[in-house]
């Protein structure tokens, strides 16, 4: 398939059209831009296209995507094919999206022992250990709380992983970066469930439990639960997918995506942190010491430029809308800079708002391309002060290697062609 962008992209009028269109390009809009090359109108604009002659088809009870989208789908890999097909992640092709929200169906997917098919009339949420009052809920029983709806990004700690082979990889922005998705959550706040269950002098840990073949288990500070965590019922609107942990999983914005226990069954309210298997054997970051860092949750200042990006290619010289995503796990995006030169020099990309915490904001800036060679690079900052690091600043800590939380400036070169390849500067 032709990628997305490049359908809409290449509608911009090039540098080689007449005089008088150019001067209109140059001091309108993109939008108006468009529209001035709207003025050229194919041959046979006059004649009604096939889909015009006979009735379209009829409803549907779940809409789907357009069959000429076919091709837009989560590439996928299992680590256990044989025995667990399920085991593995799914990835989302950002270099096909737009905007800020993930669609449900390409929501990024990793799973440590498959997707269970709970039953939800049978599924159970038990709040136990220090507590005054051990809790079980039902669906029914959680959907009657007041609910809360927000706007949040959910990021492996794993994801751009492939950026850290010794060779830049030359696959799509989706592929390397698409362990994260953005979706409006709807549940209930964590802080409330626990105040009803009462908390008892001590406890500072809950263990938060999945019901998973996996028993997938996380530690969490209780600060957190009681901040702003959540026990998420809804996606986007409806019900959570089974992929997203249906029919309800635990909501910790900005912290790394294996704390967000999929289908949640429990939540032990502790003394310490448990150790759970999921903690002890991954999730820990290898410096170079020799030392790991356990717990390290929240996740960095992060951006990637989804268009143009490995995969898409610039058929002709002109205007061009470089865009991308931005997202923090400390609150807010307030900036986005673009490089075009590799870093050299620096430009202020637009913020496209609402720009909600802990979520994507989508950044765009119209650029010239003049048939030479580019490296394209993005970095974010965000409300905390935080600048997203260069590659060299961010793997310094770390053993040869180390795999999490790689927030890095990604860059993308442009050859004379237009062709687009991941590079390492
Ligand atoms: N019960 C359970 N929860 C889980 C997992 C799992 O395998 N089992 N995977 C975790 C990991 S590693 C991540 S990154 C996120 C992925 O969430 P998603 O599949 O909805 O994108 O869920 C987390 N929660
Ligand atoms: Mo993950």
């Amino acid at each position: 398939m032709p990628p997305k962008n490049s359908l809409v992209k290449n509608l911009l009028p090039s540098l080689d059209m007449p005089k008088r269109r150019r001067f209109l390009t140059g001091s309108a809009s993109v939008a108006a831009t468009l529209s001035v090359t709207s003025l050229t109108l194919p041959v046979n604009a006059e004649e009604n296209p096939l889909w015009m002659k006979t009735p379209g088809k009829p409803m549907s009870g779940y809409g789907t995507p357009s069959t000429f989208e076919a091709s837009v789908k989560r590439p996928f890999a299992s680590g256990y094919p044989t025995v667990s097909p399920g085991t593995g992640s799914s990835r989302t092709p950002h270099q096909a999206l737009e905007g800020t929200i993930t669609p449900s169906g390409l929501h990024f997917e990793r799973h440590h022992n498959g997707v269970p098919d709970i039953d939800p009339l049978q599924h159970e949420l038990l709040i136990h250990g220090l507590v005054e009052r051990p809790l079980l809920f039902k669906l029914d029983a959680l959907s009657r709380y007041p609910l809360v709806n927000r706007v949040h990004f959910i990021e492996c700690s794993g994801n751009s992983g492939p950026n850290s082979a010794p060779e830049p990889p030359q696959i799509t922005a989706g592929a390397i970066h698409g362990l994260a998705s953005t979706s409006e959550w709807t549940g209930v706040p964590l802080a409330l469930l626990l105040h009803e269950a009462g908390i008892k002098p001590g406890a500072t840990w809950i263990l938060a439990e999945g019901a998973d073949a996996a028993s997938m288990s996380r530690s969490i500070p209780l600060n957190k639960a009681l901040d702003d965590a959540m026990i998420a019922l809804y996606q986007n609107g409806e019900r959570l997918r089974p992929e997203q942990g249906y029919p309800m999983r635990l909501l910790l914005p900005g912290w790394e995506g294996n704390t967000n226990v999929k289908w949640l069954r429990r939540l032990k309210l502790t003394q310490a942190p448990t150790f759970t298997k999921d903690e002890t054997s991954k999730y820990t970051d290898l410096q170079k010491d020799g030392l790991a860092r356990q717990f390290t949750f929240g996740l960095g200042v992060k951006s990637v430029i989804t268009f143009p990006s490995y995969g898409h290619k610039l058929e002709r010289q002109g205007l061009y809308e470089i865009t991308g995503i931005a997202w923090t796990g400390a609150g807010r995006i307030t900036r986005v800079e673009i490089s075009t030169n590799n870093g050299l020099s620096w430009k202020d990309a637009t913020l496209q708002g609402p720009v909600h915490s802990k979520s994507f904001t989508r950044f765009r800036l119209p650029w010239h391309w003049h048939g030479t060679t580019h490296v394209l690079q993005s970095r974010a900052t965000d409300d905390s002060g935080a600048v997203q690091p260069t590659r060299t600043v961010f793997t310094a800590p770390y053993a040869k290697g180390m795999n999490f939380h790689n927030n890095y400036i990604q860059a993308w070169a442009i050859d004379a062609n237009g062709s687009l390849s991941n590079v390492y500067t």
